[in-house]
């Protein structure tokens, strides 16, 4: 089977200046090469060009920073999301930071709606990202791509007329969050949007909390795309990021999560988003999201039957 690696050099979402590095870094940490390693015949799509800036069409609303801009990207984006999910490839997403991810996920959940089938989005992340230009405090649009993706008012305007598909509030799984804003989290609870934060990961553990997700994806005949933002990650696994938040996920807690993903056999779609590189530490959190994508598409420690294809 194929898969397609795209890159989308964007970091006017995020507050700090680098995550446009990111797609070069993880083709050098060797992205292509793992994957096809592992069987899978790996086109790349090279990086998309900054689209410009679209047209302000009605008043951007304040408090959201590049409005027009990543209004742009995202436009661009979801077409070629859409076109790559059609043509049967999945589509591996290499950000740049996480309001790609309104342009990455559009497009490929208009693709699964022509084909029946709900998409997913389980949404690895220190924080929530369902923020709206009225709940944000910074005003960076990488904190309001879940919001957006659940259809929240306020930034409906972003696809103009464009096709959008609604995942809706109760298509997105929160999981590693640790770091929320305090109208964010009343949004969340109000939008009763599923979440598995740091304590519940802590109580229940990832093995436990991941095969709900996958079972509640596979009771209603969906598939999922994976949002992996590397700073779901512990900082001391992966510094390279500029927001990053302690008491995150594990190296292994993270493989684990990936290889049960893998052998559910229900990923489509990826985004690994917000690796700065300019804040890395000789490109170690690049090679570990390699690792993690290397588990996401089965690589295996050893051959045995995995426990988890048995009954849980
Ligand atoms: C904060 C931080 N909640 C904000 N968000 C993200 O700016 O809205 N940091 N996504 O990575
Ligand atoms: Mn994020
Ligand atoms: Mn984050
Ligand atoms: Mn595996």
């Amino acid at each position: 089977s194929r898969i397609a690696l795209l890159g989308i050099p964007i970091e006017i979402g995020a507050s700090q200046a680098g995550t446009l590095m990111g797609p070069a870094a993880l083709r050098t940490a060797g992205i292509g090469r793992i994957l096809d390693q592992l069987g899978f015949r790996v086109e790349d799509h090279g990086d998309m060009t900054a689209p410009g800036i679209a047209p302000a069409e009605a008043p951007a609303p304040s408090n959201a920073r590049f409005y027009d801009e990543i209004k742009a990207w995202i436009r661009a984006l979801s077409d070629r999301s859409f076109d790559l999910a059609r043509s049967g490839a999945v589509p591996i997403f290499l950000g740049g930071d996480h309001s790609l991810s309104m342009g990455s996920v559009n497009g490929v959940a208009r693709h699964w709606q022509q084909q029946g089938r709900p998409l997913f989005v389980l949404w690895l992340d220190a924080h929530a990202d369902y923020n709206t230009p009225d709940t944000t405090i910074t005003g960076n649009m990488h904190g309001m791509s879940a919001a957006f993706l659940a259809g929240e008012p306020g930034l409906d305007g972003l696809l103009g007329g464009g096709p959008r598909a609604s995942v809706g509030p109760d298509r997105i799984e929160l999981f590693g969050v640790r770091s929320i804003d305090p109208l964010e989290k009343k949004l969340v609870a109000e939008r009763r949007v599923a979440i598995a934060d740091m304590r519940a990961i802590d109580e229940f553990g990832v093995g436990v909390l991941i095969r709900k997700v996958i079972e509640r994806v596979r009771a209603q005949n969906g598939v999922l795309h994976v949002s992996f933002d590397v700073d779901f990650l512990d900082p001391a696994v992966a510094p390279g990021v500029g927001t990053t938040v302690p008491g995150g996920a594990t190296y292994r807690e993270a493989h684990l999560i990936m290889e049960l993903l893998h052998d559910s056999g229900l990923v489509r779609s990826v985004d690994i988003v917000e690796l700065n590189p300019f804040l890395d530490e000789r490109g170690r959190t690049a090679r570990v999201a390699v690792e993690l994508i290397g588990s996401l598409f089965g690589l295996q420690i050893t051959d045995r039957p995995t426990p988890s294809n048995a009954v849980f």
